[in-house]
């Protein structure tokens, strides 16, 4: 039960003068162990000073060493320097030790050392209430077998064995194992940190040119696309089975064939953005390594470079260290790898960076990038109680989500992030709308990393609002590298029809969608002088662009005409209400700012003329929005007379029926409700909810997660969830038969909106995180860790009450409250009756 199992920390009683007084070759194992990494956690009831004076260790090991006495609620550090506390519990009523081990446990989860990579031997009082899940070695082990155990965990330590995952279902994600969804299960097992990515090839595959990518690394073609890096972690393997999981907590792609025996571990280092690793162990007639004669071996460096030819490159080296252990063969292998999105980075850098590897060496790479992932989930934590199935699918759009963006300098997401090849890797405004406002709550410094993109490419933004004969800055539907439009010209439909692509002429409620990014990005983080800074000209250009843009007809009403909403449907329209209203608001927010920067003046007061002058679709007499002028006259057709969505209508049914039709692809007027609720009259949710729905066929995946967010904020979750869903399952299940080109990284953004903005009403404003809870009946709760300004937040909602965790002061308003001041640690609402009526947003 332990020997085959590689531990992380180890939990064990020491009560000299008895079992274990004064026992070197106890100390010495331990020693050992906390220099290969390991914590040890001494748990005793005697004098600090006395157990600390035994077990002294010799040396700093990369593991620690802690004391832990439950009696009189202490946790102390050992170093060669003796005891330091590092905890201590004033009034612990709690069951004995419960407090200083669960502290410890606190801690090792902190390095992402959690249930069953923490073994516990001996009577340790509490343990099972600490370590969840973690492994129990009897409670009143002897003295053979605990240093029996602790040479099997040194000697696989020795060895290099392959280490363990703490194999929870909560954070499991198990790939698809039959062959014809091989691509499905190289996209779901995709291990990144934001900068690299590895689809989850399988290690023998020899073609995997492709599989890895770089944010930002583009070909230089006239449609550019990524570069496909090389499959790093090849290695010639024999009839093993291709049974993988994807371990969410730590960022781990594991494989494990039981016959013939194989085990694989990879990872791309979190801590570390340039680094990749891999161990494997497998019989020598599964895992054939290179020039195997049963001998340890090294081998030189291997450097594979892609890209460069007129765009960017990826040069990747990796060494390996080789062995033999009986008829096991061991394989560990660290790579290198480096990128430059204008040409091929030279050798050098990845062979030195390579160099530098070797001081760290595996373990201390494991551990950094085990801690590192810690950290990002500590900011972004997920759970809904009552329903397994939706949190792990939760947890797994989330693991992308912080997979997807590095958090320096720029950030170029595609929609689908880094996990394929799907539309270039372009970037679209499922960054900004989908993808940013996530991140911006989860990981703030990736979402600035995503504005720098943008705020990097306003000079070409600007050139291509002047070559239109416009204003401001008009940025380009599709981008890549240097900022210009990269739409492709043509795409053939899964009906094998070829489309002229119209999106990079019309499709320009972009330019809105930039500036409303930056501005939720503020509102999340409290980072006001990103927009009274560098950031401005994100929001002052893109008003310039509607200002000039705009045109204001005889009847004294501005117009927007020759647009494309985000129904891609219908492909040239005029007055798209969705266009129209996110102009208006570019323009009003833009005046707004131009009054914070002091610089009000003519063109303010013209932007909020236009704004009030644009028309914008909406009947009071109906209370619908018509989405854009002559809507209504088209063939009233609704999705559910064609087929059950999601359906592509334009593949089914051909381009010009659909467009003369009103089918939609995704929520269009429905994304003004979700995006900017505040510009649309009260009630204009609730009336324009089914209407649109009904027509729309989700064409788009980006479709369900939003209606599911809307269908929460409409007082109906339980209309809401089978949404919420398509949404979360649109991968796992890949339930549109794309995924092999790539994970729906903006859908996954979207089902995190889903879960904030929708399930727990969540919108941040400059002055309060307004809150609104509304819970599907079938999930007990759901808890959400994000931050809001400088507050590290967990917001818990269940059908009758709210908490609210923080570590800094955190304003909440409730619906029909005023706002209210909390201070650390936070504090807990009733919450009225779930089925009274509420205001509608
Ligand atoms: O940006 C989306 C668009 O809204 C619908 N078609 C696919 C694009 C990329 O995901």
């Amino acid at each position: 039960m332990t020997a085959d199992r590689t531990f992380e920390a180890l939990c064990c009683r020491w009560n000299p003068p008895d079992a274990c007084s004064g026992a070197p070759e106890i100390r010495d194992r331990i020693e050992e162990l906390c220099t290969f990494g390991v914590h040890v956690v001494v748990v005793s009831d005697l004098d600090p000073a006395m157990v600390a004076g035994q077990l002294l260790p010799h040396s700093e090991g990369r593991g620690s060493l802690h004391l832990c006495l439950p009696r009189v609620g202490q946790v102390h550090e050992v170093t060669s320097s003796g005891p330091s506390l590092r905890w201590r519990d004033g009034c612990d009523h709690r069951p004995e030790g419960y407090g200083a081990l669960r502290w410890i446990a606190g801690w090792l989860a902190e390095r992402g050392i959690t249930g069953s990579l923490v073994l516990v031997v001996g009577d340790v009082p509490a343990a099972s209430a600490a370590f969840d899940r973690a492994v129990v070695v009897d409670t009143a082990v002897e003295r053979p077998r605990f240093q029996q155990i602790l040479d099997e965990q040194l000697d696989r330590r020795r060895s290099g064995r392959v280490p363990s995952v703490d194999a929870d279902p909560a954070w499991s994600i198990p790939l698809p194992i039959e062959r014809l969804a091989e691509g499905a299960a190289e996209a779901i097992g995709t291990i990144g940190n934001g900068w690299a990515a590895s689809r989850a090839v399988l290690e023998e595959r020899v073609d995997g040119s492709g599989t890895f990518l770089v944010n930002g690394v583009f070909t230089g073609d006239a449609v550019p696309t990524l570069v496909g890096g090389s499959n790093w972690s090849s290695i010639a393997v024999r009839d093993a089975s291709t049974t993988r999981s994807l371990d969410l907590r730590t960022g781990v792609l594991v494989r494990e064939s039981a016959d013939p025996p194989l085990r694989t571990f990879k990872l791309i280092s979190a801590h570390r953005p340039h680094v990749l690793a891999l161990r494997a162990e497998g019989s020598s007639n599964c895992l054939l390594v290179p020039g195997d004669d049963g001998a340890t071996g090294e081998r030189d460096a291997q450097v594979t470079s892609s890209g460069g030819r007129g765009g960017g490159g990826i040069v990747i080296a990796t060494a390996d260290r080789a062995q033999a252990v009986g008829d096991d063969r061991l394989v560990e292998r660290l790579g290198a790898w480096a990128a430059s999105p204008r040409g091929r980075p030279s050798d050098d850098v990845v062979q030195s960076l390579l160099a530098d590897l070797e001081g760290a060496g595996f373990d201390r790479i494991l551990a950094e990038h085990r801690a590192a992932w810690a950290e990002r989930w500590s900011n972004a934590a997920i759970s809904i109680t009552g329903s397994p199935e939706d949190e792990l699918s939760a947890r797994f759009a989330v693991f992308h989500l912080l997979a997807s963006a590095p958090d320096a300098g720029e950030a170029a997401v595609g929609p689908r992030g880094l996990t394929g090849p799907a539309y270039g890797g372009h970037v679209f405004w499922d960054a900004d709308v989908f993808v940013l406002p996530a991140l911006a709550a989860i990981r703030p410094s990736a979402a600035r990393a995503m504005l720098e993109y943008r705020l990097r490419r306003l000079p070409a933004a600007r050139a291509a609002a002047l070559a239109s004969g416009g204003r401001g800055a008009r940025f380009p539907w599709e981008s890549a590298t240097d900022g210009t439009d990269v739409t492709p010209p043509i795409v053939t439909l899964s009906s094998g029809e070829d489309v002229l692509v119209r999106t990079d002429e019309h499709e320009e409620h972009i330019v809105a969608d930039v500036a409303w990014a930056a501005d939720e990005y503020t509102r999340w983080t409290g980072d006001t002088a990103f927009l009274t800074t560098a950031g401005c000209d994100l929001v002052l250009d893109t008003a310039r662009w509607w200002a000039g843009r705009i045109r204001v007809g005889a009847d004294g009403r501005a117009h927007l005409d020759h647009v494309m909403g985000p129904d891609e449907y219908h492909d040239e329209v005029d007055d798209n209400a969705f266009t129209n209203v996110m102009a208006r608001w570019n323009l009003r927010r833009a005046a707004a700012l131009a009054d914070e920067l002091g610089i009000a003046g003519d063109e303010s007061s013209e932007w909020r003329l236009l704004a009030d002058r644009l028309v914008d679709g909406f009947d009071p007499a109906t209370g619908l929005y018509e989405q854009f002028a002559g809507y209504w006259d088209l063939e009233p057709l609704l999705a559910a007379q064609v087929a059950e969505p999601p359906f592509a209508a334009d593949a089914l049914l051909g381009t010009d029926r659909v467009d003369r039709s009103q089918l939609i692809k995704q929520p269009d007027v429905l994304m003004l409700h979700h995006m900017i609720p505040s510009e649309t009259p009260p009630g204009s949710l609730e009336w324009n909810l089914d209407v649109y729905t009904a027509r729309t066929t989700h064409g788009s995946s980006l479709s369900p997660a939003i209606h599911a967010a809307l269908y929460a904020r409409a007082g109906r979750p339980d209309d809401a969830l089978p949404l919420f869903r398509m949404a979360a399952r649109l991968d796992l299940d890949d339930i549109t038969g794309t995924t092999a080109s790539g994970l729906h990284l903006a859908t996954m953004g979207g089902v995190w909106q889903a879960l904030a903005y929708g399930f727990l009403g969540l919108r941040p404003t400059s002055r309060a995180l307004e809150i609104d809870p509304r819970l599907p009946r079938s999930w007990d709760a759901l808890e959400l860790g994000l931050r809001y300004g400088q507050a590290r937040a967990r917001i818990r909602a269940d059908h009758e009450r709210l908490h609210l965790k923080c570590d800094a002061p955190v304003t909440l308003r409730l619906p029909g409250g005023l706002p209210h001041a909390c201070p650390p640690p936070g504090a807990t609402f009733e919450l009225d009756d779930p089925d009274a009526p509420r205001r509608s947003p």
